[in-house]
């Protein structure tokens, strides 16, 4: 169990390109293991590998209800190759944005395609929550944050208060 810090905007980590991950090694699945034991604990639905620094392509996701069982997925080299024509608007949240909440609209379905912890392809389809969840991920790993979507008004009142404090906890 490692519960790993969750970084803050505005980390430079949070907007840089990752990397493919090239083998399904014990590291790649200790690295796994460590981010569902920080998105649980957060807690969270989702976490992409930058959001703790390291710059992988690989995210966790777990949409299960408190009190469920727990599902979670885990997604290496995740690509989304076809999204569906409806829109969908919900409320999205970021850890690496904490307490603020926004609507963002997206494409109601996704298909995405990645490589599980054994190793193996698989292909999926999504809607509801867990198409949102999935895309706020992705975007993740390209460097991209759910506030991007807002008016630029909205992104940039954002950004000064997390720039504003970041300049004060280095003081
Ligand atoms: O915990 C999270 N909740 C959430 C709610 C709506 C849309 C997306 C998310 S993902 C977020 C965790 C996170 O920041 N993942 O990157
Ligand atoms: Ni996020």
């Amino acid at each position: 169990m490692a519960i790993r810090p969750i970084l803050i905007i505005p980390d430079a980590r949070l907007r840089a390109v990752a990397d493919p991950i090239v083998e399904v090694d014990e590291e790649i699945k200790t690295l796994a293991k460590d981010m569902l034991d920080t998105m649980y604990d957060a807690p969270g639905i989702g976490l992409a590998a930058p959001q703790i620094g390291v710059m992988k392509r690989i995210v966790v996701m777990d949409l299960a209800a408190e009190g469920e069982t727990p599902t979670p997925l885990v997604m290496i080299n995740p690509e989304i190759t076809k999204f569906g024509d409806e829109i969908q608007v919900t409320e999205e949240g970021c850890l690496s944005i904490p307490e603020l909440y926004y609507e963002v609209e997206r494409p109601s379905t996704v298909t995405v395609k990645y490589t599980d912890l054994d190793g193996k392809e698989v292909t999926k389809d999504a809607d509801g929550k867990l198409a949102v969840c999935i895309q706020h991920e992705l975007d993740h790993l390209d460097g991209v944050l759910y506030i991007d979507y807002l008016s630029r008004l909205k992104r940039d009142r954002v950004i000064k208060k997390f720039d504003k404090q970041a300049k004060l906890a280095a003081r």
